[in-house]
């Protein structure tokens, strides 16, 4: 099933096709790989410009991303590995940031490359942030920002962060909706790093886990 079908049954409120369907790929890993990022990121991608269209409504888009969330889950958690020992990711949303499905999506995968993932969703304050990684002492941070105008909050979260750690502070990646369309995006906010994909993320932080 293309995503463009997947997008139908999931704005038809058709959770069980969309499950019968992402069981069908999701199979083995390269098979999540290619759920997550072939099958729910393009059919997100198209509920949000059905939406900003006025062609579907709030709830129909809540709706989907309930169905994306539960899909996700059921078909993770026979490849869920046990990661403990393995080393530490942090990913986080920028502290205004609503939009979770994405981050957490990647956890989901780098948990399956063997990273011990601490995954703190939304609404992190950057204090409590600094204080979480000072503690946890992770590989790496990923900041995740979905919004265009988010981009000033996750600048002012890497300089705190920089601030407070520095010479400590672990490399920074960025991602996230907000870097699509424009390359050098993620350079003018202070990263380290940035990847347009949960796939190519796993890929690229391959190199840190050394
Ligand atoms: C669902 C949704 C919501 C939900 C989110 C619920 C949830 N639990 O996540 C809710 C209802 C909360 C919401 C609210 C809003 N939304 Co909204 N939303 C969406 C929508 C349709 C889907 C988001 C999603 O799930 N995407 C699918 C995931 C899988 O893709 P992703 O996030 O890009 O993540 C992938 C990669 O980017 C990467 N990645 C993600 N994070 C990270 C981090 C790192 C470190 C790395 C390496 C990689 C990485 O990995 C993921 C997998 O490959 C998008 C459309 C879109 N284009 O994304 C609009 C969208 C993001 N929203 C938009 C808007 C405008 C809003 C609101 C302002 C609307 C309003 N007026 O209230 C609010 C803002 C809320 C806030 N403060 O954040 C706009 C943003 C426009 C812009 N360019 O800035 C979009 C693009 C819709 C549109 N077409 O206009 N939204």
């Amino acid at each position: 099933m293309d995503f463009e079908e997947y997008t139908d049954h999931l704005l038809a409120g058709e959770d069980e096709e969309c499950l019968a369907a992402a069981r069908t790929v999701a199979g083995d890993l390269e098979g999540l790989h290619h759920l997550y990022v072939d099958l729910i990121q393009p059919a997100q991608y198209r509920v949000g410009e059905l939406w900003e269209a006025g062609k579907i409504s709030v709830a129909a888009e809540h709706l989907a991303t309930a169905t994306n969330s539960y899909v996700a889950s059921i078909c993770y958690a026979p490849l869920a590995r046990e990661t403990t020992g393995g080393p530490r990711a942090l990913i986080v949303c920028t502290p205004e940031e609503m939009h979770e499905l994405g981050p957490r999506l990647l956890a989901d995968l780098l948990e399956c490359d063997g990273w011990d993932v601490d995954f703190y969703g939304t609404s992190m304050p950057v204090r409590d942030l600094v204080g979480a990684i000072r503690e946890r002492k992770p590989r790496f941070v990923g900041l995740s920002a979905a919004l265009v105008m988010h981009l000033g909050s996750v600048k002012r979260t890497i300089t705190a962060i920089r601030d407070a750690l520095g010479v400590e502070t672990p490399p920074i990646i960025v991602g996230g909706n907000a870097y699509r369309g424009d390359g050098d995006l993620w350079k003018q906010v202070g990263a380290d790093f940035y990847a347009a994909d949960a796939s190519a993320a796993v890929e690229m932080l391959r190199a840190l886990k050394e």
